[in-house]
Protein backbone atom coordinates (compact mmCIF):
# COMPACT_ATOMS: atom_id res chain seq x y z
CA UNK A 1 0.00 0.00 0.00
CA UNK A 2 1.30 3.53 -0.58
CA UNK A 3 2.88 5.10 2.71
CA UNK A 4 0.30 8.09 3.71
CA UNK A 5 1.07 11.55 2.71
CA UNK A 6 0.23 14.69 4.77
CA UNK A 7 -2.40 16.97 2.85
CA UNK A 8 0.17 19.85 2.97
CA UNK A 9 2.98 17.65 1.27
CA UNK A 10 0.84 16.61 -1.71
CA UNK A 11 1.47 19.77 -3.73
CA UNK A 12 5.36 19.05 -4.13
CA UNK A 13 4.42 15.91 -5.18
CA UNK A 14 4.66 14.89 -9.01
CA UNK A 15 1.75 13.84 -9.90
CA UNK A 16 1.05 9.86 -9.68
CA UNK A 17 -0.30 7.33 -6.98
CA UNK A 18 -1.01 8.76 -3.45
CA UNK A 19 -2.67 7.86 -0.19
CA UNK A 20 -4.21 10.35 2.24
CA UNK A 21 -5.98 9.88 5.65
CA UNK A 22 -8.11 12.45 6.71
CA UNK A 23 -11.70 13.51 7.49
CA UNK A 24 -14.53 14.44 5.68
CA UNK A 25 -14.88 18.05 5.51
CA UNK A 26 -17.46 18.21 2.98
CA UNK A 27 -19.65 16.10 -0.12
CA UNK A 28 -20.66 17.41 -3.29
CA UNK A 29 -22.90 14.26 -4.76
CA UNK A 30 -23.43 15.35 -8.67
CA UNK A 31 -24.92 13.25 -11.46
CA UNK A 32 -21.64 13.43 -13.06
CA UNK A 33 -19.07 13.62 -10.18
CA UNK A 34 -18.66 13.63 -6.96
CA UNK A 35 -16.53 15.75 -4.55
CA UNK A 36 -15.27 15.29 -1.41
CA UNK A 37 -13.07 17.79 0.61
CA UNK A 38 -10.56 15.88 2.89
CA UNK A 39 -8.44 17.48 5.73
CA UNK A 40 -6.09 16.55 8.00
CA UNK A 41 -3.94 17.59 10.35
CA UNK A 42 -2.03 19.64 7.87
CA UNK A 43 -4.24 20.90 5.45
CA UNK A 44 -7.48 20.36 2.88
CA UNK A 45 -7.59 18.68 -0.37
CA UNK A 46 -10.27 18.07 -3.01
CA UNK A 47 -10.98 14.82 -4.31
CA UNK A 48 -13.13 14.00 -6.91
CA UNK A 49 -14.21 10.81 -8.57
CA UNK A 50 -16.24 10.79 -11.74
CA UNK A 51 -19.28 8.65 -11.82
CA UNK A 52 -19.43 5.73 -14.37
CA UNK A 53 -22.14 4.20 -15.77
CA UNK A 54 -22.61 1.09 -13.81
CA UNK A 55 -22.68 1.02 -9.99
CA UNK A 56 -19.53 1.19 -8.58
CA UNK A 57 -18.43 0.70 -4.87
CA UNK A 58 -16.70 4.01 -4.48
CA UNK A 59 -19.73 6.16 -5.57
CA UNK A 60 -21.93 4.19 -3.20
CA UNK A 61 -19.53 5.12 -0.09
CA UNK A 62 -19.21 8.57 -0.96
CA UNK A 63 -22.79 9.35 -1.35
CA UNK A 64 -23.07 7.61 2.10
CA UNK A 65 -20.35 9.62 3.54
CA UNK A 66 -21.27 11.87 6.50
CA UNK A 67 -18.87 14.59 7.25
CA UNK A 68 -16.64 13.99 10.03
CA UNK A 69 -15.97 10.33 9.07
CA UNK A 70 -12.44 9.29 8.82
CA UNK A 71 -11.27 7.75 5.46
CA UNK A 72 -8.20 6.32 3.93
CA UNK A 73 -8.18 7.57 0.74
CA UNK A 74 -5.71 5.99 -2.61
CA UNK A 75 -5.77 7.59 -5.83
CA UNK A 76 -3.69 10.09 -8.60
CA UNK A 77 -2.97 13.00 -7.61
CA UNK A 78 -3.46 15.83 -10.24
CA UNK A 79 -1.77 19.29 -10.75
CA UNK A 80 -4.32 21.39 -12.06
CA UNK A 81 -4.26 25.08 -12.02
CA UNK A 82 -8.29 25.16 -12.40
CA UNK A 83 -8.59 23.67 -8.78
CA UNK A 84 -9.57 26.40 -6.17
CA UNK A 85 -8.22 24.43 -3.48
CA UNK A 86 -4.33 24.73 -3.72
CA UNK A 87 -4.18 24.05 -7.41
CA UNK A 88 -4.22 20.14 -6.70
CA UNK A 89 -6.87 17.47 -6.94
CA UNK A 90 -6.64 13.39 -6.06
CA UNK A 91 -8.72 11.32 -8.25
CA UNK A 92 -10.04 8.37 -6.08
CA UNK A 93 -9.55 4.41 -6.81
CA UNK A 94 -10.04 3.37 -3.26
CA UNK A 95 -12.25 4.91 -0.27
CA UNK A 96 -11.55 2.87 2.84
CA UNK A 97 -13.98 4.85 5.57
CA UNK A 98 -11.99 3.48 8.97
CA UNK A 99 -14.14 5.48 11.38
CA UNK A 100 -17.50 6.80 10.16
CA UNK A 101 -19.40 9.32 11.55
CA UNK A 102 -23.08 9.93 13.24
CA UNK A 103 -24.97 12.09 10.42
CA UNK A 104 -25.78 14.88 12.78
CA UNK A 105 -23.13 16.69 13.51
CA UNK A 106 -23.77 18.29 17.00
CA UNK A 107 -21.98 21.59 16.64
CA UNK A 108 -22.04 24.25 13.89
CA UNK A 109 -19.76 26.73 13.16
CA UNK A 110 -21.87 29.31 14.93
CA UNK A 111 -21.64 27.54 18.18
CA UNK A 112 -21.25 29.60 21.13
CA UNK A 113 -18.04 29.08 23.42
CA UNK A 114 -19.97 26.53 26.16
CA UNK A 115 -21.46 23.86 23.35
CA UNK A 116 -18.21 24.20 21.33
CA UNK A 117 -16.72 23.41 24.64
CA UNK A 118 -18.65 20.31 25.32
CA UNK A 119 -18.01 19.05 21.95
CA UNK A 120 -14.23 20.19 22.30
CA UNK A 121 -13.10 17.17 20.49
CA UNK A 122 -14.90 18.53 17.32
CA UNK A 123 -14.05 21.71 18.13
CA UNK A 124 -10.51 21.65 17.82
CA UNK A 125 -10.86 20.17 14.20
CA UNK A 126 -10.60 23.84 13.16
CA UNK A 127 -7.81 24.25 11.67
CA UNK A 128 -7.60 27.51 13.49
CA UNK A 129 -7.64 25.40 16.48
CA UNK A 130 -5.21 23.29 15.49
CA UNK A 131 -3.10 26.29 15.03
CA UNK A 132 -3.12 27.36 18.46
CA UNK A 133 -1.72 24.06 20.13
CA UNK A 134 1.39 24.41 16.98
CA UNK A 135 2.23 27.62 18.28
CA UNK A 136 2.24 26.67 21.62
CA UNK A 137 4.08 23.65 21.12
CA UNK A 138 6.46 26.34 19.45
CA UNK A 139 6.33 28.41 22.01
CA UNK A 140 7.47 25.82 25.04
CA UNK A 141 9.92 24.09 22.50
CA UNK A 142 11.71 28.09 22.52
CA UNK A 143 11.66 28.21 26.25
CA UNK A 144 12.98 25.19 27.10
CA UNK A 145 15.38 25.69 24.60
CA UNK A 146 16.34 29.14 26.17
CA UNK A 147 16.57 27.19 29.83
CA UNK A 148 18.74 24.76 28.37
CA UNK A 149 20.90 26.92 26.68
CA UNK A 150 21.24 28.97 30.08
CA UNK A 151 21.96 26.10 32.37
CA UNK A 152 18.42 25.67 33.95
CA UNK A 153 16.80 22.18 35.49
CA UNK A 154 13.57 20.87 34.43
CA UNK A 155 11.83 20.08 37.61
CA UNK A 156 8.65 18.27 37.92
CA UNK A 157 7.14 19.27 41.90
CA UNK A 158 4.45 17.03 43.44
CA UNK A 159 0.91 18.39 42.74
CA UNK A 160 -0.38 16.56 46.01
CA UNK A 161 0.48 19.13 49.00
CA UNK A 162 -0.01 19.28 52.63
CA UNK A 163 -0.74 22.98 52.83
CA UNK A 164 -1.77 26.41 50.77
CA UNK A 165 1.37 27.94 49.08
CA UNK A 166 -1.20 30.80 47.54
CA UNK A 167 -4.51 31.84 48.85
CA UNK A 168 -6.61 29.33 51.33
CA UNK A 169 -9.67 30.80 49.99
CA UNK A 170 -8.48 29.26 46.50
CA UNK A 171 -7.55 25.23 47.52
CA UNK A 172 -9.11 22.50 46.72
CA UNK A 173 -8.64 19.63 49.10
CA UNK A 174 -8.94 15.87 48.41
CA UNK A 175 -9.32 13.14 50.62
CA UNK A 176 -5.94 11.54 50.88
CA UNK A 177 -6.35 8.26 52.76
CA UNK A 178 -7.09 9.05 56.52
CA UNK A 179 -6.25 12.33 56.11
CA UNK A 180 -6.62 15.30 53.96
CA UNK A 181 -4.27 16.67 50.82
CA UNK A 182 -4.36 19.72 48.29
CA UNK A 183 -3.80 20.37 45.25
CA UNK A 184 -0.85 22.29 44.21
CA UNK A 185 -1.92 25.91 43.66
CA UNK A 186 1.75 27.01 42.53
CA UNK A 187 4.79 25.07 42.51
CA UNK A 188 5.92 27.95 44.85
CA UNK A 189 7.33 26.13 47.69
CA UNK A 190 9.07 23.75 45.94
CA UNK A 191 10.73 25.31 43.51
CA UNK A 192 12.14 28.25 46.22
CA UNK A 193 13.47 24.71 47.80
CA UNK A 194 15.90 23.84 44.86
CA UNK A 195 17.93 27.05 45.53
CA UNK A 196 19.12 25.96 49.00
CA UNK A 197 19.32 22.13 47.14
CA UNK A 198 22.31 24.33 45.38
CA UNK A 199 20.26 23.46 41.70
CA UNK A 200 20.83 27.57 41.13
CA UNK A 201 18.77 27.91 38.05
CA UNK A 202 15.34 25.37 37.64
CA UNK A 203 11.60 25.48 35.56
CA UNK A 204 9.11 23.93 35.46
CA UNK A 205 5.96 23.56 33.40
CA UNK A 206 3.25 21.59 34.94
CA UNK A 207 -0.56 21.28 36.20
CA UNK A 208 -1.80 24.23 38.72
CA UNK A 209 -5.18 23.90 40.50
CA UNK A 210 -7.34 26.74 41.83
CA UNK A 211 -10.91 26.78 43.28
CA UNK A 212 -11.61 29.96 41.83
CA UNK A 213 -15.17 30.01 41.43
CA UNK A 214 -15.44 32.64 39.10
CA UNK A 215 -16.25 32.87 35.32
CA UNK A 216 -14.07 35.44 33.79
CA UNK A 217 -12.86 34.43 30.10
CA UNK A 218 -9.21 34.41 32.12
CA UNK A 219 -9.66 31.93 35.21
CA UNK A 220 -9.38 28.35 34.86
CA UNK A 221 -10.09 26.20 37.70
CA UNK A 222 -6.81 24.09 36.70
CA UNK A 223 -4.02 25.62 34.37
CA UNK A 224 -0.70 25.11 33.26
CA UNK A 225 1.57 27.49 35.17
CA UNK A 226 5.50 28.21 33.57
CA UNK A 227 7.25 28.67 36.39
CA UNK A 228 11.39 29.46 36.33
CA UNK A 229 13.20 30.52 39.71
CA UNK A 230 17.29 31.66 40.11
CA UNK A 231 20.25 32.14 42.61
CA UNK A 232 21.78 35.08 43.58
CA UNK A 233 19.98 37.68 43.01
CA UNK A 234 20.38 41.36 43.58
CA UNK A 235 16.44 41.85 43.07
CA UNK A 236 13.60 41.37 40.95
CA UNK A 237 15.31 43.52 38.44
CA UNK A 238 17.49 39.93 37.58
CA UNK A 239 13.92 38.08 37.33
CA UNK A 240 12.80 40.93 35.12
CA UNK A 241 15.27 40.32 33.01
CA UNK A 242 15.27 36.90 32.17
CA UNK A 243 11.73 36.44 31.82
CA UNK A 244 12.05 39.14 29.24
CA UNK A 245 14.76 37.51 27.34
CA UNK A 246 12.71 34.41 28.13
CA UNK A 247 9.88 35.91 25.97
CA UNK A 248 11.82 37.21 23.53
CA UNK A 249 13.12 34.10 22.53
CA UNK A 250 9.10 32.48 22.69
CA UNK A 251 8.08 35.14 20.40
CA UNK A 252 10.68 35.26 18.21
CA UNK A 253 10.34 31.57 17.29
CA UNK A 254 6.38 31.99 16.68
CA UNK A 255 6.82 35.00 14.70
CA UNK A 256 9.34 32.97 12.39
CA UNK A 257 7.64 30.03 12.29
CA UNK A 258 3.85 31.23 12.37
CA UNK A 259 3.99 34.54 11.76
CA UNK A 260 2.40 34.31 8.19
CA UNK A 261 -0.50 31.47 9.07
CA UNK A 262 -1.13 33.77 12.45
CA UNK A 263 -1.67 36.91 10.68
CA UNK A 264 -4.22 34.62 7.94
CA UNK A 265 -6.34 33.03 10.57
CA UNK A 266 -6.48 35.72 13.62
CA UNK A 267 -5.53 38.65 11.99
CA UNK A 268 -2.60 39.36 14.12
CA UNK A 269 1.37 40.64 13.67
CA UNK A 270 3.06 39.21 16.26
CA UNK A 271 5.51 41.14 17.37
CA UNK A 272 8.63 40.14 18.75
CA UNK A 273 9.25 42.51 22.17
CA UNK A 274 11.88 44.68 22.43
CA UNK A 275 13.80 45.24 25.70
CA UNK A 276 13.93 46.38 28.27
CA UNK A 277 10.21 46.00 29.10
CA UNK A 278 8.95 49.08 30.03
CA UNK A 279 8.93 49.13 34.31
CA UNK A 280 6.84 51.24 36.26
CA UNK A 281 6.10 51.00 40.39
CA UNK A 282 2.46 50.19 40.80
CA UNK A 283 2.10 54.00 42.63
CA UNK A 284 3.32 55.91 40.05
CA UNK A 285 1.00 53.45 37.30
CA UNK A 286 -2.25 54.43 39.50
CA UNK A 287 -1.27 57.80 39.14
CA UNK A 288 -0.98 57.66 35.37
CA UNK A 289 -4.19 55.91 34.91
CA UNK A 290 -5.97 58.64 37.45
CA UNK A 291 -4.53 61.26 34.75
CA UNK A 292 -6.28 59.44 32.09
CA UNK A 293 -9.86 59.56 34.19
CA UNK A 294 -9.73 56.17 35.47
CA UNK A 295 -9.73 55.93 39.48
CA UNK A 296 -8.64 52.72 40.63
CA UNK A 297 -10.85 52.15 43.52
CA UNK A 298 -9.76 53.03 47.12
CA UNK A 299 -9.92 50.15 49.21
CA UNK A 300 -7.65 48.01 46.45
CA UNK A 301 -3.98 48.27 47.13
CA UNK A 302 -3.98 46.23 44.03
CA UNK A 303 -4.39 47.03 40.08
CA UNK A 304 -7.59 46.18 38.83
CA UNK A 305 -8.51 44.73 35.35
CA UNK A 306 -9.39 47.80 34.44
CA UNK A 307 -6.70 49.56 35.60
CA UNK A 308 -4.08 47.20 33.95
CA UNK A 309 -6.18 47.74 30.44
CA UNK A 310 -5.81 51.23 30.80
CA UNK A 311 -1.61 51.45 31.91
CA UNK A 312 -1.58 48.98 28.70
CA UNK A 313 -2.78 51.54 26.26
CA UNK A 314 -0.92 54.19 28.22
CA UNK A 315 2.28 52.10 27.71
CA UNK A 316 1.28 51.27 24.26
CA UNK A 317 0.93 55.04 23.50
CA UNK A 318 4.05 56.01 25.12
CA UNK A 319 6.59 53.73 24.77
CA UNK A 320 5.07 51.55 21.31
CA UNK A 321 5.17 48.13 23.62
CA UNK A 322 2.44 45.46 24.45
CA UNK A 323 4.24 44.55 28.06
CA UNK A 324 4.96 46.35 31.30
CA UNK A 325 6.08 45.17 34.43
CA UNK A 326 4.36 46.54 37.41
CA UNK A 327 7.14 46.73 40.31
CA UNK A 328 6.30 47.46 43.58
CA UNK A 329 3.20 46.14 45.13
CA UNK A 330 2.71 46.74 48.63
CA UNK A 331 3.16 44.18 50.97
CA UNK A 332 -0.51 43.91 52.12
CA UNK A 333 -1.34 42.10 49.11
CA UNK A 334 1.45 39.81 48.11
CA UNK A 335 2.03 36.48 49.71
CA UNK A 336 4.23 36.22 52.84
CA UNK A 337 7.29 35.22 50.76
CA UNK A 338 7.40 37.48 48.73
CA UNK A 339 11.26 40.28 50.14
CA UNK A 340 10.21 43.70 51.57
CA UNK A 341 12.21 46.64 50.55
CA UNK A 342 15.05 47.14 53.22
CA UNK A 343 13.81 50.69 53.39
CA UNK A 344 10.13 50.14 53.42
CA UNK A 345 8.49 46.83 54.31
CA UNK A 346 5.00 48.12 53.03
CA UNK A 347 6.40 47.84 49.30
CA UNK A 348 7.60 43.96 47.87
CA UNK A 349 10.48 43.49 45.48
CA UNK A 350 7.39 42.13 43.17
CA UNK A 351 5.97 42.66 39.82
CA UNK A 352 3.40 41.65 37.66
CA UNK A 353 3.79 41.20 33.92
CA UNK A 354 0.99 43.08 32.13
CA UNK A 355 0.76 42.19 28.25
CA UNK A 356 -2.15 43.43 26.29
CA UNK A 357 -3.69 44.51 28.93
CA UNK A 358 -4.20 41.23 31.06
CA UNK A 359 -1.49 40.00 33.88
CA UNK A 360 0.00 36.99 32.70
CA UNK A 361 2.33 36.67 35.26
CA UNK A 362 3.72 37.26 39.18
CA UNK A 363 7.42 37.51 40.11
CA UNK A 364 9.22 38.47 42.67
CA UNK A 365 12.41 38.32 44.95
CA UNK A 366 12.03 36.04 47.67
CA UNK A 367 12.21 36.38 51.25
CA UNK A 368 15.37 33.96 52.34
CA UNK A 369 16.14 34.64 55.76
CA UNK A 370 14.46 32.58 58.03
CA UNK A 371 13.77 34.82 61.13
CA UNK A 372 11.97 37.55 58.81
CA UNK A 373 10.42 35.02 56.61
CA UNK A 374 8.31 34.13 60.16
CA UNK A 375 7.74 37.80 61.13
CA UNK A 376 5.93 37.97 57.90
CA UNK A 377 4.15 35.14 57.99
CA UNK A 378 2.64 35.95 61.31
CA UNK A 379 2.11 39.21 59.92
CA UNK A 380 -0.45 38.00 57.56
CA UNK A 381 -1.84 35.96 60.08
CA UNK A 382 -0.06 32.53 59.19
CA UNK A 383 0.97 30.42 61.53
CA UNK A 384 4.68 29.50 61.32
CA UNK A 385 4.26 25.80 62.19
CA UNK A 386 1.85 24.80 59.85
CA UNK A 387 4.82 26.21 57.58
CA UNK A 388 7.84 24.64 59.49
CA UNK A 389 8.76 22.34 56.57
CA UNK A 390 9.04 24.93 54.24
CA UNK A 391 10.92 27.47 57.05
CA UNK A 392 12.85 24.26 57.42
CA UNK A 393 14.70 24.82 53.46
CA UNK A 394 15.85 28.44 54.70
CA UNK A 395 17.33 26.93 58.28
CA UNK A 396 20.18 25.41 56.52
CA UNK A 397 21.95 28.15 54.49
CA UNK A 398 20.02 29.36 51.43
CA UNK A 399 21.15 31.91 48.64
CA UNK A 400 19.03 35.10 47.86
CA UNK A 401 16.63 34.26 44.51
CA UNK A 402 13.82 34.83 42.97
CA UNK A 403 11.42 33.77 40.42
CA UNK A 404 8.27 34.26 38.42
CA UNK A 405 4.85 31.92 37.48
CA UNK A 406 2.74 32.21 34.14
CA UNK A 407 -0.05 31.18 33.17
CA UNK A 408 0.39 29.72 29.48
CA UNK A 409 -3.01 29.82 28.19
CA UNK A 410 -3.02 33.46 29.28
CA UNK A 411 -0.23 34.22 26.92
CA UNK A 412 -1.83 32.31 24.36
CA UNK A 413 -4.58 33.96 24.25
CA UNK A 414 -3.34 37.81 24.65
CA UNK A 415 -1.02 36.51 21.75
CA UNK A 416 -3.70 35.84 19.38
CA UNK A 417 -5.79 38.16 20.75
CA UNK A 418 -8.69 35.62 21.85
CA UNK A 419 -11.08 37.28 24.15
CA UNK A 420 -11.46 33.99 26.41
CA UNK A 421 -9.10 31.42 27.70
CA UNK A 422 -10.95 28.67 26.95
CA UNK A 423 -9.89 28.82 23.44
CA UNK A 424 -5.95 28.70 24.14
CA UNK A 425 -6.55 25.55 26.99
CA UNK A 426 -7.20 22.03 25.38
CA UNK A 427 -9.44 20.95 27.93
CA UNK A 428 -10.57 24.13 29.97
CA UNK A 429 -11.52 23.14 33.47
CA UNK A 430 -14.14 25.33 35.53
CA UNK A 431 -16.59 25.64 38.25
CA UNK A 432 -19.05 24.09 36.41
CA UNK A 433 -17.22 22.09 33.50
CA UNK A 434 -15.21 18.57 34.33
CA UNK A 435 -16.23 17.54 31.13
CA UNK A 436 -15.26 16.20 28.47
P1 LIG B 1 -0.17 34.03 40.72
O1 LIG B 1 -1.18 33.51 41.67
O2 LIG B 1 -0.24 35.47 40.36
O3 LIG B 1 1.31 33.80 41.30
O4 LIG B 1 -0.21 33.16 39.40
C1 LIG B 1 0.75 33.33 38.37
C2 LIG B 1 0.09 33.38 37.02
O5 LIG B 1 -0.65 32.18 36.81
C3 LIG B 1 -1.80 32.45 36.03
N1 LIG B 1 -3.01 32.13 36.81
C4 LIG B 1 -4.13 31.64 36.27
N2 LIG B 1 -4.44 31.31 35.01
C5 LIG B 1 -5.68 30.81 34.78
N3 LIG B 1 -6.60 30.62 35.75
C6 LIG B 1 -6.33 30.94 37.04
N4 LIG B 1 -7.26 30.73 37.99
C7 LIG B 1 -5.04 31.46 37.35
N5 LIG B 1 -4.44 31.86 38.49
C8 LIG B 1 -3.21 32.26 38.14
C9 LIG B 1 -1.80 33.94 35.71
C10 LIG B 1 -0.94 34.48 36.83
O6 LIG B 1 -0.32 35.71 36.49
N6 LIG B 1 3.49 31.54 43.08
C11 LIG B 1 3.18 32.75 42.35
C12 LIG B 1 4.17 33.01 41.23
C13 LIG B 1 5.56 33.36 41.69
O7 LIG B 1 5.71 34.31 42.50
O8 LIG B 1 6.51 32.74 41.20
C14 LIG B 1 1.79 32.62 41.77
O9 LIG B 1 1.24 31.54 41.65
O10 LIG B 1 -1.18 34.10 34.44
Amino acid sequence: MTKRTLIKHLAALDDGAVAVSGWVDTVRDQKKVQFVVLRDESGAVQLVHPRSEEADEVATAISALAQGSFVTVTGELKHDERVKLGGIEVKIETLDVVGAADPETPIAADSGVDKRMDWRFLDLRRPEANLIFRIQTTLEHAWRSYWVENDFIELHTPKLMASASESKAELFEVEYFDGKAYLAQSPQFFKQMAQPAGFGKIFEVGPAFRADPSFTSRHATEFTSVDAEISWIDSHEDVMRMHEELLVAGFRAVKDKHGAEIEAAFGVEVTVPSTPFPRIPLAEAKRIVAERGYEVPRHDDDMDPEGERQIAAYVKEAFDHEFVFLTDYASSIRPFYHMRHADDAGLTNSYDLIFNGVEISTGAQREHRVDVLIENAKSKGLDPEELDFYLDFFRYGAPSHGGFGMGLSRVLMLLLHLSNIRETTYLFRGPTRLLP
